[in-house]
């Protein structure tokens, strides 16, 4: 089933309505998936009944943004490992990313070297990506070792360890080309990347009411209220919320109102100085408003403890919302802390991301 976020006419709704009322029956009465086609044994497995439930009741004009998940607070808040002090959070610091979903920003760069960085960033922005040879702005770190070992610099690995614990490893870069007259990024919140393809999460985490993914956004210019600085609903990250189909404002190509309670949040915009950064869970509903002055470049990674898959026995996925098919082969995880004593994902050896010469190795 293609899932275009955006409204369909009515009989289209009606239709999807009984097909996905038929899917929900198959899937309650636990009959065989492995004689269906995989699209749809994809959709059996992975979409929950709260998945099917919310598409029927509203007859195909809502949907949950991702794989519903409960975030369920520690009991205790502390660091997960022990740092040089220079990197330690302080006590409120954890509070605040587990009450709120987002700390920061922290330094890890100069201005210098970020607006040196910008230039390679402008050579690569219209360059056939050769991980997935098309023009992509995901995952240029296997092209460029300076992205690489930007990544690995302690003040952002250290903070990540405290959260997400020891070994760690990165699945995903993206870098945001956000120029003059740029449209916001509309609100959204993802938990294991269903929202994705819609068929398949990303990334398989055993308990999903823990923190299992933690995004590190580093600004490349300033980013301020003016250029579209990133903003956050604190303590979204409780749940995820549904999406109404169609609206003004979109998420690349996709366009969709996010319900969550807008007026009943103290939302914040975080100014950031070009290289700082921010961590958050991308659970946490966030965005950044129109860019009404100049560039307003970034790029970020999304962090996995290693005990958590990617991709597993995925050949490609393609991206709703921001449109293309992408090939995995070239694609792997790479290990950005510790060690790595799982091997649940296909990996790129960091030797190869430091020279640029990426090989893939096929996980056990
Ligand atoms: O750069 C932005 O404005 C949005 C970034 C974002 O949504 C993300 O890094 O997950
Ligand atoms: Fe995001």
């Amino acid at each position: 089933m293609n899932m275009n976020p955006k409204l369909r006419p009515l009989w289209k709704r009606l239709l999807l309505t009984v097909a996905a009322s038929g899917a929900l029956v198959y899937k309650a009465l636990h009959l065989p998936t492995s004689i269906l086609p995989r699209d749809l044994r994809s959709i059996l497995t992975n979409w929950e009944y709260e998945t099917f439930w919310m598409l029927i009741k509203s007859r195909f004009t809502k949907a949950y943004i991702d794989q519903p998940c409960y975030f369920k607070m520690p009991k205790v808040i502390e660091s997960k490992v022990d740092v040089a002090p220079e990197y330690r959070l302080s006590k409120q610091e954890l509070r605040d990313f587990y009450e709120q979903g987002f700390i920061g920003p922290f330094d890890a760069f100069t201005p210098a070297q970020m607006s040196d960085f910008k230039q390679d960033l402008e050579a690569r922005e219209n360059r056939l990506s050769e991980t997935y040879n098309f023009v992509t702005p995901r995952d240029q770190h296997f092209e460029m070792p300076r992205m690489w070992n930007y990544f690995k610099t302690p003040a952002i690995t250290e903070r990540l360890a405290q959260i997400l614990g020891p070994d760690l490893l990165v699945w995903r870069a993206q870098t945001f080309y956000k120029r003059q007259g740029a449209p916001a990024i509309q609100w959204h919140q993802a938990s294991t990347f269903l929202c994705e393809d819609y068929q398949d999460p990303a990334i398989y985490p055993v308990d999903r009411s823990e923190i299992f993914q933690v995004t590190v956004w580093i600004a490349v210019d300033d980013a301020t209220p003016d250029n579209g600085c990133m903003r956050f609903a604190p303590g979204t990250h409780n749940s995820i919320k549904p999406v109404k189909f169609g609206g003004r404002e979109g998420f690349f190509n996709a366009m969709y109102t996010l319900e969550f309670e807008q007026q009943a949040q103290p939302l914040i915009e975080v100014p950031v100085q070009a290289g700082q950064f921010i961590l958050f869970t991308e659970r946490c509903i966030h965005g950044s408003g129109p860019n009404l002055s100049g560039d307003r470049l970034a790029f970020n990674m999304r962090v996995i403890p290693t005990k958590v898959p990617a991709y597993p026995n995925k050949k490609y996925y393609r991206s709703i919302y921001q449109g293309g098919k992408y090939w995995l082969d070239k694609w792997g995880v790479a290990l950005l802390r510790g060690e790595d004593r799982y091997q649940l994902s296909r990996t790129i050896p960091p030797e190869d991301l430091e020279r640029s010469r990426p090989s893939i190795r096929q996980a056990a």
